[in-house]
């Protein structure tokens, strides 16, 4: 598999208690990594992003905050990109004044040491784009008090099993992924961090069928009619579109140009969280390449599982280009 490469930093954590949830202080012990996940109102989560839970249960949303919502490696960044070349009205040198998890706070981002992903949001002007993974009966409360605008990305699960082992490999505030077929069972059983793929995608559906604040969008969508999907989000944002602005933000967020964007490819960003140096956040960004890694058994076993852990919903999705 691959080492752990990062020297250890010298920080230490504090736990104390606040609103009966532990919250993570920073003082100085080492910032240690492929720590296990923990439970947090049932749901597994990053060990770090968990001890600060409590501070993420009190977010403050605005209402003219847009919030991008999404099961881990479902097309958050590239929707984000998306949203920020239309905030900018195409502005690539706007688009491009810090890294993309600067500017658009991920709210449930902590590790000790650094500023939490609430603490930028909260310095962070309006109008914000805001990022979350969190299933839908943890948002934050704030959210639904100032009906803000909600724009959720699904990605079909296979390619979102196999994203995610990758991307457990490059961040080490997961823990290690074990084999594929170690790490399949995991996704298959929900215990990877944000928990069930298959609760996730539908718990936020239902929320959407009774919502027209939330604007439910799949990433394969988007790989396919990329100008269709960003006139979506236009309307569903109230945005005036025109040809020049959607042409320039198709070619803006192109896998390519996303790829060898420093703002937009995590380099630069925390190495714990994700390290490029180990593998591409940018991966291959396709529909279908869970084929080179699902063995025909792992697939046949895997539709029995999905037919069972999705019977009784409406949600469908494509698993071909
Ligand atoms: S995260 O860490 O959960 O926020 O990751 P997320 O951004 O949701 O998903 C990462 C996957 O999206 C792919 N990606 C893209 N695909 C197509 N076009 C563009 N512009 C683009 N940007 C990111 C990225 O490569 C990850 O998918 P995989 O399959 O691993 O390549």
């Amino acid at each position: 598999m691959h080492s752990l490469l990062l020297p250890l930093e010298q920080k230490s954590e504090v736990l104390s208690h606040n609103s009966g949830s532990l919250l993570l202080r920073m003082a100085s012990q080492p910032l240690v990594d492929r720590l296990e996940l923990k439970i947090i109102h049932g749901v597994p989560l990053i060990h770090y992003f968990a001890n600060n839970f409590a501070e993420v249960e009190r977010f403050q949303a605005r209402p003219d905050d847009l919030l991008v919502s999404t099961y881990s490696k479902s097309g958050t960044t590239l929707l984000s990109e998306i949203l920020e070349m239309l905030y900018h009205d195409g502005d690539t040198e706007k688009c491009g004044r810090d890294v993309i998890v600067k500017r658009v706070p991920f709210i449930d981002l902590a590790i000790p040491g650094e500023e939490t992903g609430a603490q930028l949001a909260a310095r962070t002007p309006s109008p914000r784009i805001l990022k979350t993974h969190l299933p839908v009966q943890i948002l934050p409360k704030s959210f639904w008090e100032k009906n803000c605008k909600i724009i959720y990305v699904a990605r079909n699960a296979k390619d979102v099993a196999v994203s995610f082992f990758h991307f457990y490999l490059i961040s080490k505030v997961h823990p290690e992924p074990g084999t594929w077929q170690e790490f399949l069972d995991k996704f298959m059983a929900g215990k990877v961090s944000y928990g069930s793929w298959y609760n996730h995608v539908t718990d936020w559906w239902e929320k959407a069928q009774k919502n027209p604040r939330i604007l439910y969008m799949f990433y394969e969508d988007m790989l396919k009619d990329r100008r269709r999907e960003i006139r979506k989000v236009a309307t569903f944002l109230g945005k005036d579109l025109d040809d020049e602005l959607l042409e320039k933000t198709v070619s803006h967020t192109s896998f390519k140009k996303m790829k060898a964007n420093p703002m937009s490819n995590y380099d630069g960003v925390h190495p714990i969280i994700v390290d490029t140096s180990i593998g591409p956040f940018m991966r291959k960004g396709v529909t279908g390449d869970w084929k080179n890694y699902f063995t025909v058994a792992q697939n046949e076993r895997f539709d029995e599982d999905y037919a069972r852990q999705m019977s009784g919903s409406t949600l469908h999705f494509c698993t071909e280009a």
